[in-house]
């Protein structure tokens, strides 16, 4: 498999495939296009047609949109992505569907930016976001997810895209109590959670738009 992804520091759609395939332990080729470049939609045309990253080849099948790519890494590892209960494996479907498609106020006002440590005003709009995302994952953490550190117990597509939520709450010192701070924990402290950050941090380029709030 061959991933094609932005900057690792600041692309929060690619962290999504790059995180499922790496805390899965599946081994992908890793190319890397600059976001916010002046080449970059023409890179990104030399492998698929939707002008946006990430991407995924595997053989002859070219995939785009994050939770598509999800989806399809799960099919190709035997459906171990997703839960095996059908009502768990139905809500990760359904929580993963609404990170993809909402949290709009959590993404423009807090931006993945994985090195850095910032302050930003919270408004009511990502207050509400943020209250949603903590109370999802309390929801499936007490329903289906005792039996290990993960939503919903083993690791799932759900939890790769959800890192990039946790990843923001860490970078702006979101504060978390219960099981969603628990969760956050985990992620955190996951090897590739850590490679992550080792490889954000060793990347130069700066994203303007996405550099807000000030140091803390
Ligand atoms: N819905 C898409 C969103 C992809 C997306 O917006 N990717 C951003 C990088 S995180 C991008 O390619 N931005 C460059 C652009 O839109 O020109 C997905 O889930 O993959």
């Amino acid at each position: 498999m061959h991933l094609i992804g932005g900057n690792l520091n600041y692309s929060s759609w690619t962290l999504r495939p790059w995180y499922l395939l790496t805390e899965a332990g599946i081994p992908f080729e890793w190319t890397r296009i600059l976001l916010d470049t002046p080449n970059f939609k023409s890179e990104v045309a030399q492998f698929a047609p939707n002008g946006r990253v990430p991407i995924l080849i595997d053989g002859a099948i070219t995939l785009w949109e994050s939770l598509a790519i999800c989806e399809y890494v799960n099919e190709r590892h035997n459906g171990k992505l997703l839960p095996e209960n059908s009502e768990a494996r139905a809500l990760a479907r359904a929580i993963s569907s609404e990170m993809h498609a909402g949290f709009s106020a959590l993404r423009a006002g807090l931006p993945v930016n994985i090195r850095a440590r910032r302050t930003v005003s919270i408004d009511a709009p990502i207050q509400r976001d943020i209250q949603r995302v903590t109370e999802l994952w309390s929801d499936a953490k007490t329903r289906f997810g005792s039996s290990g550190p993960w939503l919903f117990g083993a690791f799932s597509i759900a939890d790769a895209m959800y890192m990039p939520v946790v990843s923001r709450f860490h970078t702006y010192g979101v504060p978390l109590s219960g099981p969603a701070h628990d969760y956050a924990q985990h992620v955190l402290t996951t090897d590739s959670y850590q490679k992550l950050e080792r490889l954000a941090a060793a990347e130069t380029e700066i994203v303007e738009q996405d550099e807000v709030g000030t140091p803390r």
